[in-house]
């Protein structure tokens, strides 16, 4: 099966957990039709880099030449798409992507210190190693991150407590007994515990109601997926037109029609330039163009980098 122009193509990894797993759970959960594109999980990422003026992280969404980065886009995506049921219907709107942000910000990353110091395969690798102190400078440090295992995993045991209180009463799902974002958010964090291997890959199953709830959100399954290559993905943006018109809805910052640059915060040897197309408050567009996929929309959050 080929991707047409309003096809959900997926930038994703297959085998690296985390983010795609959210990803692939958001896409289950409206039952969606898309094509997975797997990208190396290390820079260089040269055809990720021209479909998005080098925002380098997982996953992006691309619809023609409509590229959305990070999975709180896709969220907006897919419930444009697919309103109903809301992947917020329970927990809201608002709530509900600021539990995300506890699930990620907090939750994720005292995972990711806690898999990385405990044996995870790709900490293994030097190439993997080199590439997250590029990412990371000063803070990843597999050494230090071991040493730690002695604070974090406590501090991880403090926010399990409170998800096996929140499912003590017999609930099947965070809020109730139908899934929500917010079972996906606090699901791929601990999905992702699984890939310790000292052991702390058990830690989900000292919590009856969480091992029991963890069965239920990978249930919900990934969607209907097909296979696409990246130059399949880039043939999909250059033979596509961007579909957003210039549109404002904050006074403050740039606005559409200036010439804009964007430091993605996640390191990458490129930068973001164009001219803005949309200034929303939680997100930007931006024109961007190159010789892989001629002119592209790159929308990305305002939290994915600084905009001059
Ligand atoms: N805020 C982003 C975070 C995405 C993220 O951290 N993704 C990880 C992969 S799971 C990543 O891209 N790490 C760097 C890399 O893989 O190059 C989102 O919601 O999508």
């Amino acid at each position: 099966m080929l991707a047409g122009p309003t096809d959900l193509i997926v930038h994703q990894y297959s085998r690296e957990p985390a983010f795609s797993v959210k990803t692939r759970l958001m896409l289950g959960f409206k039952s969606a039709e898309w094509f997975a594109c797997d990208h190396s999980t290390i820079l260089p990422k040269p055809e990720l880099a021209a479909l998005t003026g080098g925002y380098r992280q997982i996953p992006v969404l691309q619809v023609g030449a409509d590229i959305y980065c990070g999975s709180e886009l896709v969220l907006d995506q897919l419930e444009a798409r697919v309103p109903q049921p809301s992947l917020t219907r329970a927990s809201g709107p608002g709530i509900g992507r600021g539990l995300a942000y506890w699930a990620e910000d907090n939750l994720f990353w005292l995972i990711v210190q806690i898999v990385c110091g405990s044996g995870f395969e790709s900490t293994t690798r030097p190439d993997f190693d080199a590439d997250r102190k590029q990412m990371l400078p000063g803070i990843y440090d597999v050494e230090q991150m071991r040493a730690a295992l002695s604070v974090n995993v406590p501090l991880l045991r403090a926010q399990l407590d409170l998800l096996e209180r929140q499912l003590a009463d017999g609930r099947s799902f965070l809020f109730g007994d139908a899934p929500d974002l917010a079972d996906i958010s606090f699901y791929f964090p601990l999905d992702f515990l699984r890939h310790c291997r000292n052991g702390n890959e058990r830690i989900p199953d000292d919590y009856p109601a969480i091992a029991a709830w963890m069965i239920r959100v990978a249930a919900i399954g990934h969607g209907r997926r097909h296979p696409i290559d990246r130059a399949g993905a880039l043939a999909v943006a250059r033979a596509a037109t961007p579909t957003i018109a210039p549109v404002s809805t904050i006074a403050e910052g740039p606005q559409p029609g200036d010439r804009v640059r964007v430091k993605w915060a996640a390191y990458s040897p490129i930068e973001l330039a164009g001219e803005l197309i949309e200034a929303h408050p939680r997100r930007i567009a931006v024109l961007w163009s190159a010789p892989e996929v001629g002119d592209v929309v790159v929308h990305l959050p305002r939290s994915a980098g600084e905009l001059t």
